[in-house]
Protein backbone atom coordinates (compact mmCIF):
# COMPACT_ATOMS: atom_id res chain seq x y z
CA UNK A 1 0.00 0.00 0.00
CA UNK A 2 2.05 3.31 -1.04
CA UNK A 3 0.49 6.19 -0.31
CA UNK A 4 -1.10 7.66 -3.63
CA UNK A 5 0.99 10.22 -5.45
CA UNK A 6 3.75 9.60 -3.14
CA UNK A 7 6.81 7.75 -4.16
CA UNK A 8 9.29 9.22 -2.65
CA UNK A 9 11.60 8.13 0.52
CA UNK A 10 12.07 9.70 3.67
CA UNK A 11 14.36 9.82 5.86
CA UNK A 12 14.54 10.59 9.49
CA UNK A 13 17.28 12.06 11.15
CA UNK A 14 17.49 11.49 15.23
CA UNK A 15 15.06 8.46 16.40
CA UNK A 16 13.92 9.82 19.47
CA UNK A 17 11.11 10.59 20.80
CA UNK A 18 10.07 12.14 17.78
CA UNK A 19 11.54 10.75 15.10
CA UNK A 20 10.81 7.06 15.66
CA UNK A 21 7.08 7.76 15.73
CA UNK A 22 7.15 10.19 13.00
CA UNK A 23 8.96 7.23 11.23
CA UNK A 24 5.98 4.90 12.19
CA UNK A 25 3.44 7.56 10.81
CA UNK A 26 4.73 7.61 7.25
CA UNK A 27 5.61 3.93 7.24
CA UNK A 28 2.15 2.74 7.90
CA UNK A 29 0.87 4.70 5.12
CA UNK A 30 3.40 2.36 2.98
CA UNK A 31 5.96 5.28 2.34
CA UNK A 32 9.35 3.63 3.05
CA UNK A 33 11.49 5.05 5.68
CA UNK A 34 15.10 5.42 6.45
CA UNK A 35 15.87 6.50 10.20
CA UNK A 36 19.60 7.37 10.59
CA UNK A 37 21.07 7.86 14.17
CA UNK A 38 24.47 8.48 15.91
CA UNK A 39 23.63 5.59 18.51
CA UNK A 40 23.98 2.11 17.67
CA UNK A 41 21.81 1.10 20.16
CA UNK A 42 19.54 2.19 18.37
CA UNK A 43 20.25 1.47 15.23
CA UNK A 44 20.48 -2.14 16.18
CA UNK A 45 16.61 -1.92 18.01
CA UNK A 46 15.57 -0.87 15.23
CA UNK A 47 17.06 -3.04 12.49
CA UNK A 48 16.07 -6.23 15.10
CA UNK A 49 12.42 -4.94 15.68
CA UNK A 50 13.32 -5.01 19.48
CA UNK A 51 12.70 -0.67 20.17
CA UNK A 52 11.60 -0.28 23.54
CA UNK A 53 10.17 2.54 24.28
CA UNK A 54 7.50 3.50 26.37
CA UNK A 55 5.60 5.84 24.51
CA UNK A 56 2.06 3.73 24.86
CA UNK A 57 1.05 1.86 21.65
CA UNK A 58 4.78 2.90 20.24
CA UNK A 59 6.24 -0.34 20.46
CA UNK A 60 3.72 -2.65 18.64
CA UNK A 61 2.81 -0.33 15.80
CA UNK A 62 6.96 0.52 14.93
CA UNK A 63 8.48 -3.08 15.51
CA UNK A 64 5.92 -4.43 12.68
CA UNK A 65 6.92 -1.76 10.43
CA UNK A 66 10.15 -2.58 10.52
CA UNK A 67 9.65 -6.50 10.30
CA UNK A 68 7.61 -5.45 7.10
CA UNK A 69 10.74 -3.34 6.11
CA UNK A 70 9.01 -0.21 6.01
CA UNK A 71 11.81 0.90 8.35
CA UNK A 72 15.02 0.66 8.18
CA UNK A 73 17.82 2.34 10.24
CA UNK A 74 21.82 3.27 9.25
CA UNK A 75 24.71 5.45 10.56
CA UNK A 76 25.27 7.31 8.17
CA UNK A 77 23.15 9.21 4.80
CA UNK A 78 21.12 7.83 2.26
CA UNK A 79 19.98 8.89 -0.52
CA UNK A 80 16.28 10.22 -0.24
CA UNK A 81 13.74 12.62 -1.64
CA UNK A 82 12.64 14.18 1.58
CA UNK A 83 14.90 14.21 4.93
CA UNK A 84 13.52 15.60 8.22
CA UNK A 85 15.29 16.55 11.01
CA UNK A 86 14.31 15.57 14.76
CA UNK A 87 17.48 16.06 16.71
CA UNK A 88 17.96 17.32 20.21
CA UNK A 89 18.73 21.24 20.80
CA UNK A 90 20.15 21.50 24.00
CA UNK A 91 21.29 24.73 25.59
CA UNK A 92 25.15 24.66 26.04
CA UNK A 93 25.16 22.89 29.63
CA UNK A 94 28.23 25.25 30.54
CA UNK A 95 25.93 28.49 30.28
CA UNK A 96 23.68 27.20 32.86
CA UNK A 97 24.25 30.10 35.15
CA UNK A 98 25.08 32.79 32.66
CA UNK A 99 22.28 35.24 31.80
CA UNK A 100 20.96 33.45 28.90
CA UNK A 101 22.16 30.10 28.02
CA UNK A 102 22.45 29.51 24.13
CA UNK A 103 20.96 27.08 22.16
CA UNK A 104 22.98 24.37 20.87
CA UNK A 105 22.13 23.79 17.55
CA UNK A 106 25.29 21.37 16.66
CA UNK A 107 23.34 18.33 16.13
CA UNK A 108 21.25 20.33 13.39
CA UNK A 109 24.38 21.13 11.63
CA UNK A 110 25.90 17.33 11.96
CA UNK A 111 22.86 15.97 10.24
CA UNK A 112 23.08 18.72 8.07
CA UNK A 113 26.67 17.76 7.43
CA UNK A 114 25.67 13.80 6.46
CA UNK A 115 22.28 14.90 4.16
CA UNK A 116 24.54 17.16 2.12
CA UNK A 117 26.34 13.88 0.87
CA UNK A 118 24.09 12.80 -0.89
CA UNK A 119 21.54 15.88 -1.49
CA UNK A 120 20.65 16.61 -5.02
CA UNK A 121 18.15 18.64 -7.42
CA UNK A 122 14.78 18.70 -6.11
CA UNK A 123 15.04 16.85 -2.59
CA UNK A 124 12.93 18.74 0.37
CA UNK A 125 14.58 19.07 3.64
CA UNK A 126 12.23 19.57 6.94
CA UNK A 127 13.73 20.60 10.09
CA UNK A 128 11.37 19.80 13.26
CA UNK A 129 13.38 20.29 16.18
CA UNK A 130 12.78 22.91 18.64
CA UNK A 131 15.53 25.99 17.05
CA UNK A 132 16.30 29.71 17.95
CA UNK A 133 14.59 32.16 15.12
CA UNK A 134 16.96 32.39 12.30
CA UNK A 135 18.17 28.77 12.42
CA UNK A 136 16.46 27.22 9.54
CA UNK A 137 17.66 29.81 7.31
CA UNK A 138 21.59 29.08 8.93
CA UNK A 139 20.65 25.43 7.78
CA UNK A 140 20.40 26.53 4.38
CA UNK A 141 23.21 28.96 4.27
CA UNK A 142 25.08 26.12 5.73
CA UNK A 143 23.94 23.52 2.76
CA UNK A 144 24.99 26.26 0.21
CA UNK A 145 28.65 26.39 1.47
CA UNK A 146 28.79 22.28 1.08
CA UNK A 147 26.82 21.94 -1.77
CA UNK A 148 27.92 24.94 -4.48
CA UNK A 149 26.67 23.09 -7.70
CA UNK A 150 23.14 23.46 -6.09
CA UNK A 151 20.43 26.23 -5.22
CA UNK A 152 19.26 26.73 -1.84
CA UNK A 153 15.72 28.92 -0.60
CA UNK A 154 17.25 31.16 1.90
CA UNK A 155 17.42 34.11 -0.70
CA UNK A 156 13.53 33.84 -1.12
CA UNK A 157 14.15 31.95 -4.34
CA UNK A 158 11.35 29.67 -4.88
CA UNK A 159 12.89 27.44 -7.78
CA UNK A 160 15.87 26.83 -6.27
CA UNK A 161 17.18 22.95 -6.73
CA UNK A 162 16.37 22.30 -2.66
CA UNK A 163 13.47 23.17 -0.55
CA UNK A 164 13.77 23.35 3.00
CA UNK A 165 10.96 24.22 5.50
CA UNK A 166 10.61 24.36 9.35
CA UNK A 167 7.82 22.43 10.77
CA UNK A 168 7.68 22.01 14.79
CA UNK A 169 6.72 18.82 15.99
CA UNK A 170 3.99 19.84 19.00
CA UNK A 171 3.23 16.24 20.38
CA UNK A 172 3.14 15.89 24.27
CA UNK A 173 4.95 12.57 25.94
CA UNK A 174 2.55 9.78 26.70
CA UNK A 175 0.28 10.90 23.98
CA UNK A 176 2.26 11.30 21.51
CA UNK A 177 0.64 8.78 18.75
CA UNK A 178 -2.51 10.32 19.13
CA UNK A 179 -1.52 13.73 18.90
CA UNK A 180 1.04 13.24 15.65
CA UNK A 181 -2.07 12.21 13.63
CA UNK A 182 -4.32 14.95 15.11
CA UNK A 183 -2.78 18.66 16.30
CA UNK A 184 -2.06 20.85 13.68
CA UNK A 185 0.42 21.71 11.97
CA UNK A 186 2.43 25.08 11.55
CA UNK A 187 4.66 25.25 8.07
CA UNK A 188 7.21 28.04 7.63
CA UNK A 189 9.17 26.95 3.94
CA UNK A 190 11.59 29.55 3.25
CA UNK A 191 9.89 29.89 0.20
CA UNK A 192 6.00 29.44 -0.30
CA UNK A 193 7.15 26.49 -2.80
CA UNK A 194 9.17 25.37 0.14
CA UNK A 195 5.90 25.34 2.37
CA UNK A 196 3.70 23.63 -0.41
CA UNK A 197 5.81 21.01 -0.47
CA UNK A 198 6.23 20.55 3.09
CA UNK A 199 2.54 20.27 3.44
CA UNK A 200 2.25 17.40 1.33
CA UNK A 201 4.36 15.68 3.30
CA UNK A 202 2.69 15.79 6.36
CA UNK A 203 -0.57 15.45 4.08
CA UNK A 204 0.51 11.52 4.65
CA UNK A 205 -0.73 11.03 7.93
CA UNK A 206 -2.26 14.16 9.16
CA UNK A 207 -5.76 13.78 10.31
CA UNK A 208 -5.28 17.98 11.29
CA UNK A 209 -4.73 21.15 9.31
CA UNK A 210 -1.32 22.65 8.08
CA UNK A 211 -1.10 26.37 8.66
CA UNK A 212 1.62 27.75 6.21
CA UNK A 213 3.80 30.92 7.25
CA UNK A 214 7.68 31.66 6.67
CA UNK A 215 10.47 29.84 8.91
CA UNK A 216 11.06 32.58 11.02
CA UNK A 217 7.32 32.98 12.59
CA UNK A 218 7.34 28.82 12.17
CA UNK A 219 9.77 28.71 14.61
CA UNK A 220 9.01 31.62 16.96
CA UNK A 221 5.92 29.93 17.20
CA UNK A 222 7.03 26.85 18.51
CA UNK A 223 8.98 28.77 21.42
CA UNK A 224 6.26 30.92 21.77
CA UNK A 225 4.04 27.56 22.70
CA UNK A 226 6.32 26.72 25.40
CA UNK A 227 7.56 29.72 26.32
CA UNK A 228 4.07 30.76 27.22
CA UNK A 229 3.34 27.42 29.14
CA UNK A 230 6.18 28.16 31.20
CA UNK A 231 4.90 31.74 32.14
CA UNK A 232 1.34 30.02 33.01
CA UNK A 233 3.12 27.45 35.40
CA UNK A 234 5.69 30.40 36.49
CA UNK A 235 2.50 32.54 37.74
CA UNK A 236 1.01 29.22 39.53
CA UNK A 237 4.15 28.06 41.13
CA UNK A 238 4.48 32.04 42.60
CA UNK A 239 1.14 31.93 43.77
CA UNK A 240 1.51 28.41 45.56
CA UNK A 241 4.53 30.17 47.29
CA UNK A 242 2.35 33.25 48.28
CA UNK A 243 -0.79 30.67 49.67
CA UNK A 244 1.84 28.58 51.60
CA UNK A 245 2.78 32.24 53.47
CA UNK A 246 -0.83 33.04 54.10
CA UNK A 247 -1.82 29.65 55.07
CA UNK A 248 -4.55 29.18 51.76
CA UNK A 249 -4.82 25.60 50.64
CA UNK A 250 -3.44 27.36 46.50
CA UNK A 251 -5.15 23.74 45.38
CA UNK A 252 -8.50 25.11 46.92
CA UNK A 253 -7.69 28.76 45.36
CA UNK A 254 -6.87 27.31 41.81
CA UNK A 255 -9.76 25.36 41.65
CA UNK A 256 -12.07 28.09 42.54
CA UNK A 257 -10.99 31.03 40.74
CA UNK A 258 -11.47 28.80 38.01
CA UNK A 259 -14.78 28.45 37.98
CA UNK A 260 -14.65 31.73 36.45
CA UNK A 261 -14.76 31.57 32.19
CA UNK A 262 -12.22 33.62 31.70
CA UNK A 263 -9.67 32.20 34.09
CA UNK A 264 -7.68 29.05 33.57
CA UNK A 265 -4.95 28.99 36.37
CA UNK A 266 -2.39 25.83 35.95
CA UNK A 267 -1.15 23.70 38.84
CA UNK A 268 1.91 24.50 40.96
CA UNK A 269 4.58 21.53 41.78
CA UNK A 270 8.10 21.33 42.67
CA UNK A 271 9.90 22.96 39.77
CA UNK A 272 9.13 22.63 35.63
CA UNK A 273 11.49 19.83 33.93
CA UNK A 274 12.08 17.81 30.86
CA UNK A 275 13.81 18.63 27.85
CA UNK A 276 11.71 21.71 25.99
CA UNK A 277 9.58 24.03 28.05
CA UNK A 278 12.54 24.22 30.78
CA UNK A 279 14.82 24.93 28.35
CA UNK A 280 13.18 26.44 24.78
CA UNK A 281 11.79 29.96 26.43
CA UNK A 282 15.88 30.62 27.00
CA UNK A 283 16.15 30.32 23.01
CA UNK A 284 13.93 33.43 22.84
CA UNK A 285 15.77 35.26 25.78
CA UNK A 286 19.34 34.61 24.65
CA UNK A 287 18.98 36.20 21.74
CA UNK A 288 16.62 39.22 22.81
CA UNK A 289 18.06 39.89 26.50
CA UNK A 290 16.71 43.08 26.62
CA UNK A 291 12.94 42.98 26.00
CA UNK A 292 12.38 39.27 27.15
CA UNK A 293 12.02 40.29 30.99
CA UNK A 294 8.54 38.21 31.58
CA UNK A 295 9.92 34.97 29.97
CA UNK A 296 13.23 35.07 31.54
CA UNK A 297 11.86 35.70 34.66
CA UNK A 298 9.55 32.77 34.74
CA UNK A 299 12.35 31.10 33.60
CA UNK A 300 14.12 31.82 36.91
CA UNK A 301 11.07 31.52 39.36
CA UNK A 302 10.47 27.49 38.10
CA UNK A 303 14.05 27.00 38.20
CA UNK A 304 13.66 28.08 41.73
CA UNK A 305 10.99 26.16 42.98
CA UNK A 306 13.14 23.22 43.67
CA UNK A 307 15.21 25.00 46.04
CA UNK A 308 12.00 25.94 48.13
CA UNK A 309 10.87 23.00 48.58
CA UNK A 310 14.14 21.66 49.81
CA UNK A 311 14.37 24.51 52.23
CA UNK A 312 10.54 23.50 53.14
CA UNK A 313 11.89 20.08 53.99
CA UNK A 314 14.73 21.01 55.68
CA UNK A 315 12.51 23.49 58.01
CA UNK A 316 10.41 20.37 58.56
CA UNK A 317 13.18 17.82 59.41
CA UNK A 318 14.78 20.64 62.22
CA UNK A 319 10.94 20.67 63.60
CA UNK A 320 10.86 17.16 64.01
CA UNK A 321 14.38 16.49 65.11
CA UNK A 322 13.91 19.21 67.77
CA UNK A 323 11.47 17.27 69.45
CA UNK A 324 13.31 14.05 69.29
CA UNK A 325 16.04 12.50 70.53
CA UNK A 326 16.67 10.80 67.17
CA UNK A 327 19.30 12.74 65.06
CA UNK A 328 18.68 10.64 61.71
CA UNK A 329 14.95 10.79 60.34
CA UNK A 330 13.52 8.17 57.65
CA UNK A 331 12.09 10.11 54.60
CA UNK A 332 10.17 9.07 51.27
CA UNK A 333 10.23 10.68 48.01
CA UNK A 334 7.15 10.39 46.18
CA UNK A 335 8.50 9.90 41.96
CA UNK A 336 11.59 11.44 40.93
CA UNK A 337 10.36 12.02 36.87
CA UNK A 338 9.80 14.79 35.31
CA UNK A 339 5.40 14.73 35.18
CA UNK A 340 3.57 12.50 35.96
CA UNK A 341 3.50 8.46 34.72
CA UNK A 342 6.24 8.80 31.96
CA UNK A 343 9.73 7.34 33.11
CA UNK A 344 11.74 10.27 31.80
CA UNK A 345 14.03 12.16 34.50
CA UNK A 346 15.46 14.90 32.24
CA UNK A 347 15.27 18.26 33.92
CA UNK A 348 13.20 17.11 36.75
CA UNK A 349 13.01 19.03 39.77
CA UNK A 350 12.13 16.35 41.55
CA UNK A 351 15.55 14.42 41.01
CA UNK A 352 16.74 17.37 41.95
CA UNK A 353 15.72 18.02 45.40
CA UNK A 354 16.01 14.20 45.84
CA UNK A 355 19.79 14.17 44.95
CA UNK A 356 20.21 17.06 47.32
CA UNK A 357 19.22 14.77 50.00
CA UNK A 358 20.99 12.14 48.66
CA UNK A 359 24.30 14.57 49.01
CA UNK A 360 23.65 15.75 52.12
CA UNK A 361 23.28 12.30 53.86
CA UNK A 362 22.14 12.93 56.84
CA UNK A 363 19.37 10.86 56.89
CA UNK A 364 17.70 7.60 55.27
CA UNK A 365 16.53 8.21 52.00
CA UNK A 366 14.03 5.95 50.53
CA UNK A 367 12.47 6.48 46.60
CA UNK A 368 9.06 5.20 45.79
CA UNK A 369 9.17 5.27 41.84
CA UNK A 370 7.05 2.52 40.11
CA UNK A 371 8.04 3.65 36.47
CA UNK A 372 11.78 3.12 36.63
CA UNK A 373 14.16 -0.28 37.99
CA UNK A 374 17.09 1.55 39.48
CA UNK A 375 17.84 5.01 40.70
CA UNK A 376 20.22 7.01 38.53
CA UNK A 377 23.65 7.35 39.28
CA UNK A 378 23.41 11.07 40.39
CA UNK A 379 21.58 9.44 43.38
CA UNK A 380 23.59 7.52 45.97
CA UNK A 381 22.69 7.31 49.53
CA UNK A 382 18.90 6.58 48.77
CA UNK A 383 16.93 3.24 48.49
CA UNK A 384 14.20 2.47 45.86
CA UNK A 385 11.37 0.76 47.12
CA UNK A 386 8.55 -0.98 45.99
CA UNK A 387 4.73 -0.95 46.59
CA UNK A 388 5.13 -2.99 49.77
CA UNK A 389 7.63 -0.69 51.09
CA UNK A 390 6.04 0.47 54.41
CA UNK A 391 6.12 4.29 53.97
CA UNK A 392 3.88 4.77 57.05
CA UNK A 393 6.92 4.20 59.40
CA UNK A 394 8.54 7.33 57.82
CA UNK A 395 9.29 10.19 59.58
CA UNK A 396 8.14 12.64 56.68
CA UNK A 397 6.87 11.94 53.05
CA UNK A 398 7.34 14.03 50.16
CA UNK A 399 4.83 14.09 47.52
CA UNK A 400 7.01 15.28 44.37
CA UNK A 401 4.87 13.92 41.32
CA UNK A 402 1.49 13.21 40.77
CA UNK A 403 1.64 9.02 39.25
CA UNK A 404 -1.84 7.62 38.92
CA UNK A 405 -0.59 5.22 41.56
CA UNK A 406 -0.24 7.54 44.08
CA UNK A 407 -3.66 8.99 44.11
CA UNK A 408 -5.00 6.53 46.45
CA UNK A 409 -2.81 6.07 48.74
CA UNK A 410 -4.32 6.98 52.20
CA UNK A 411 -1.94 9.59 54.14
CA UNK A 412 -4.05 9.89 56.50
CA UNK A 413 -1.93 10.55 60.18
CA UNK A 414 0.95 10.64 58.46
CA UNK A 415 3.45 13.84 57.94
CA UNK A 416 2.99 14.81 53.95
CA UNK A 417 4.73 17.69 51.60
CA UNK A 418 2.35 17.43 49.00
CA UNK A 419 4.15 19.44 46.32
CA UNK A 420 1.27 18.24 43.41
CA UNK A 421 -1.96 18.88 45.72
CA UNK A 422 -3.14 14.87 45.53
CA UNK A 423 -3.92 15.12 48.99
CA UNK A 424 -6.66 17.30 48.12
CA UNK A 425 -8.55 15.02 45.80
CA UNK A 426 -7.63 12.18 47.86
CA UNK A 427 -10.65 10.88 49.97
CA UNK A 428 -8.57 9.73 53.26
CA UNK A 429 -7.68 13.14 53.52
N1 LIG B 1 3.83 21.35 34.83
C1 LIG B 1 3.43 22.01 35.99
N2 LIG B 1 2.15 22.48 36.06
C2 LIG B 1 1.27 22.32 35.04
C3 LIG B 1 1.67 21.66 33.87
C4 LIG B 1 2.97 21.18 33.79
O1 LIG B 1 4.19 22.18 36.94
O2 LIG B 1 0.11 22.75 35.20
C5 LIG B 1 5.22 20.86 34.72
C6 LIG B 1 5.31 19.35 34.52
O3 LIG B 1 5.22 18.66 35.75
C7 LIG B 1 6.67 19.23 33.88
C8 LIG B 1 6.77 20.50 33.03
O4 LIG B 1 5.81 21.39 33.54
O5 LIG B 1 7.71 19.24 34.84
C9 LIG B 1 6.54 20.31 31.56
O6 LIG B 1 5.50 19.38 31.33
P1 LIG B 1 4.34 19.60 30.26
O7 LIG B 1 3.42 18.47 30.40
O8 LIG B 1 3.77 20.96 30.40
O9 LIG B 1 5.07 19.62 28.85
P2 LIG B 1 6.14 18.68 28.09
O10 LIG B 1 7.49 19.26 28.33
O11 LIG B 1 5.95 17.24 28.32
O12 LIG B 1 5.69 18.96 26.55
C10 LIG B 1 5.65 20.30 26.07
C11 LIG B 1 4.30 20.51 25.34
N3 LIG B 1 4.13 21.94 25.06
C12 LIG B 1 3.01 22.60 25.39
O13 LIG B 1 2.08 22.07 25.95
C13 LIG B 1 2.93 24.03 24.99
C14 LIG B 1 4.26 19.69 24.05
O14 LIG B 1 3.09 19.98 23.30
C15 LIG B 1 5.50 19.99 23.19
O15 LIG B 1 5.51 19.24 21.99
C16 LIG B 1 6.73 19.62 24.01
O16 LIG B 1 6.75 20.48 25.18
C17 LIG B 1 7.97 19.86 23.16
O17 LIG B 1 8.52 18.86 22.66
O18 LIG B 1 8.34 21.01 22.93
Amino acid sequence: MKTKGFNKTISIYGLGYIGLPTAAMFASKGIQVIGIDVNKDIIDSVNNASVLSTEPGLNKKINELISKKLIKAFDHAQESEVFIITVPTPIHKDDKNIEAPQADISYILNAAGEISKVLKKGDLIILESTSPVGTTKKLSNFLEQKRKDLTFPHKQDSDSDVRIAYCPERVMPGNIIYELENNDRIIGGLSKRCSREAKKVYEIFLNAECFLTDADTAEMAKLTENASRDVQIAFANELSIICDKNGINVWELIKLVNKHPRVNVLQPGPGVGGHCIAVDPWFIVAENPVDSKLIKKARQINDSKPGWVIKKIKDDINKILEASSSRELKIGFFGITFKPNIDDIRESPSLEIVEYFSKENLHKIYVIEPNIKSLPDSIKNAELVDENFKYENCDILVILVDHDQFKSINFKNMHVIDTKGILNDNDGN
